[in-house]
């Protein structure tokens, strides 16, 4: 028996490679956090910052200390039209900033409640039955700022967080209105069936990160079919993304902030491998944390 969703919306899942659940949160809690990542802001040192940018676009250099030694910190990623030619910020700061991540589900006592600590997450992790024993390896806000809130591109989250086998999934949290206007997410549904992971970000020898081809079973591929489905939520929306589906969200053109709450889980050893070309590295002090008490059972029928 599921312990929280449906079996209609564990189908669901599997059917279209991602999930909207409405009302996940509470609306003091999701308003708690949007007031948390707000405080971020306002704490943000401008003067201290490298004035990394940080895009997912494969010809985009993003490979620098400040990013790479993100996973146990809370840092400031900038959105690439706040920045002038001078690497001057060319608004208030507080609408400058992309995206804060990659600890906050460790380092924040908000953040970790509605993460590591919350029974409903683990509950889903359970009933989508997807992973044994997965470790939440990354988490962030992101604000996508009014008028400049930069699109993130056609991706699957597996190619970012690789696991060998594939294991990546994503819990994401709309803490404001997420409209067509503002960058609502939108997703190829069935994409995850058909689109192999090709490709993986990892740190380069040279320094920096980039992009290294996977061997691929041509048989297994297919070109992804069908139109993208848009999908706009509500504070509180959670939506569970299959680390191989397709999905997007555009420029937010708009004049309200498009604030949503992220983390991914992925699948531990000796289920799945993780290795040491991750752009992502978990630390001796920091290693990846265990979503669940105790292994999740899943029978093989
Ligand atoms: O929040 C967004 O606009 C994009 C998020 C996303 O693509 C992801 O978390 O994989």
């Amino acid at each position: 028996m599921p312990e929280f969703l449906t079996q209609e919306q564990v189908e669901k899942f599997y059917s279209d490679g991602y999930l909207v659940i409405p009302g996940f949160l509470a609306s003091d809690e999701t308003g708690a956090l949007l007031a948390r990542s707000k405080k971020y802001l306002d704490a943000f040192s401008v003067e201290d910052h490298p004035m990394t940018k940080f895009t997912t676009g494969d010809h985009d250099h993003v490979g620098d200390d400040y990013f790479l030694n993100s996973g146990d910190k809370i840092r400031y990623f900038l959105e690439e039209d706040a920045v002038d030619k001078d690497g001057k910020l060319n608004r208030d700061k507080t609408r400058a900033v992309n995206k804060i991540g990659h600890g906050l589900h460790e380092l924040d006592p908000l953040f970790r409640k509605v993460t590591l600590e919350n029974d409903k997450v683990k509950a889903i992790v359970h009933d989508l039955k997807y992973h044994h024993d997965p470790v939440a390896l990354q988490s962030m806000v992101i604000m996508k700022q009014p008028e400049i809130g930069g699109e993130v591109g056609e991706h699957n989250d597996s190619t970012f967080l690789y696991t060998n086998p594939p294991s990546a999934v994503g819990f994401w949290i709309a803490l404001e209105k997420c409209t067509p206007h503002n960058g609502a997410l939108s997703f190829l549904p069935g994409s995850h069936r058909t689109a192999s992971i090709i490709k993986r970000f990892v740190r380069l020898p040279q320094g920096g990160t980039g992009f290294e081809a996977l061997p691929v079973n041509a048989d297994s591929t297919t070109p992804p079919q069908g139109e993208y489905v848009l999908e706009t939520c509500e504070p509180g929306d959670l939506v569970l993304i299959h680390g191989s589906v397709l999905h997007k969200s555009e420029r937010n053109t708009s004049l309200n902030t498009r604030f949503a709450y992220t983390f991914h889980m992925i699948e531990s050893p000796p289920y799945a491998e993780y290795d040491s070309k991750n752009w992502l590295q978990p630390t001796e002090a920091t290693p990846f944390p265990h979503v669940l008490d105790k292994p999740n059972v899943i029978s093989v029928a």
